[in-house]
């Protein structure tokens, strides 16, 4: 048997994610049509295919497809705000369906630098650990450096986990690493974000405790090492 959404025919014995599923998915996004896009993930959750997976190879893939579009001006900013808004909402309802009342005992906080207003990845790793058990507390973009000492001291969670997107914002990145060891030395933080992409994450090895991470596969890794 097999589904037929619109126009794309799927085989429910191949839970994975195609080529022209990902386009079919990508072009309702650029047409901001919420409803197709949707139904695409409703259906990708009822033929099992991981969590990981629809984050990966649709939500991060198409918006950094998106991303490059914007930059040859080929998309417009309100199409890529759209698309955001959209996938902010596909990435909860994803989360909520794979969430898991086991939970494990752990927590993680999960915050975005000062004048980072990229939260979209993020987002995607705190409901990461969510669906791992873990308690996460998603704080979200653009947070000063103070606030986000006062929540860890009153949260004591297990990690930190930190997103830095944009390059220029390197330097608070660092500063507020600084702040946070300063306050709680032993605190386990782990930092991602396409700012520390292509060899920059070497500033992070001044600081004990604080690991980069730039994809899921390595998250994966991270949270069955932390929890073994
Ligand atoms: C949407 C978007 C925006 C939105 C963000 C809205 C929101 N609510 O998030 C808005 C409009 C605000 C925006 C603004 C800007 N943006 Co913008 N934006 C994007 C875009 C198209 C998508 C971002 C996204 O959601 N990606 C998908 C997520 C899932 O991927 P991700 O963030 O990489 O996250 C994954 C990993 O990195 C990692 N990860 C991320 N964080 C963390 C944290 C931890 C703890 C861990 C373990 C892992 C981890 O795990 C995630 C899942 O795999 C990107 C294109 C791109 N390549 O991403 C550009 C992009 C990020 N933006 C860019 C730029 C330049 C800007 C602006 C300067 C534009 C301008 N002139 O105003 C401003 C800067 C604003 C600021 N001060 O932060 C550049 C950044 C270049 C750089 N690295 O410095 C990019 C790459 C576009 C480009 N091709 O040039 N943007």
């Amino acid at each position: 048997m097999s589904i037929v959404t619109n126009t794309i025919c799927i085989n429910p014995r191949k839970a994975m994610i195609s080529e022209a599923l990902y386009l079919y998915y990508l072009n309702a996004l650029l047409n901001g049509n919420k409803q197709q896009c949707k139904d695409i993930i409703i259906n990708q959750i009822d033929q099992k295919v991981s969590l990981k997976e629809i984050y990966k190879d649709l939500f991060q893939r198409s918006m950094y497809r998106i991303g490059q579009m914007w930059e040859k001006e080929k998309c417009s900013i309100s199409s890529e705000h759209i698309a955001t808004k959209i996938t902010e909402g596909l990435v909860d309802l994803v989360t909520n369906k794979y969430s898991t009342d086991n939970k494990n005992g752990k927590s993680v906080v999960i915050t975005c630098i000062d004048k980072e207003y990229h939260e979209l990845g993020a987002r995607m790793v705190a409901g990461f650990f969510e669906t791992h058990g873990w308690n996460s507390i998603f704080v979200g973009a653009n947070i000063p450096c103070n606030e986000i000492i006062k929540l860890i001291g009153e949260k004591k969670p297990d990690v930190v986990g930190i997103s830095s997107s944009f390059y220029i914002n390197i330097n608070r990145l660092i500063k507020l690493i600084q702040s946070l060891k300063d306050e709680f030395p032993n605190q386990e933080i782990i930092v991602g974000g396409q700012a520390l992409a292509e060899g920059r994450s070497e500033c992070l090895s001044q600081f004990p405790n604080v690991s980069y991470i730039s994809c899921l596969n390595t998250l994966e890794e991270y949270i069955q090492k932390y929890q073994s």
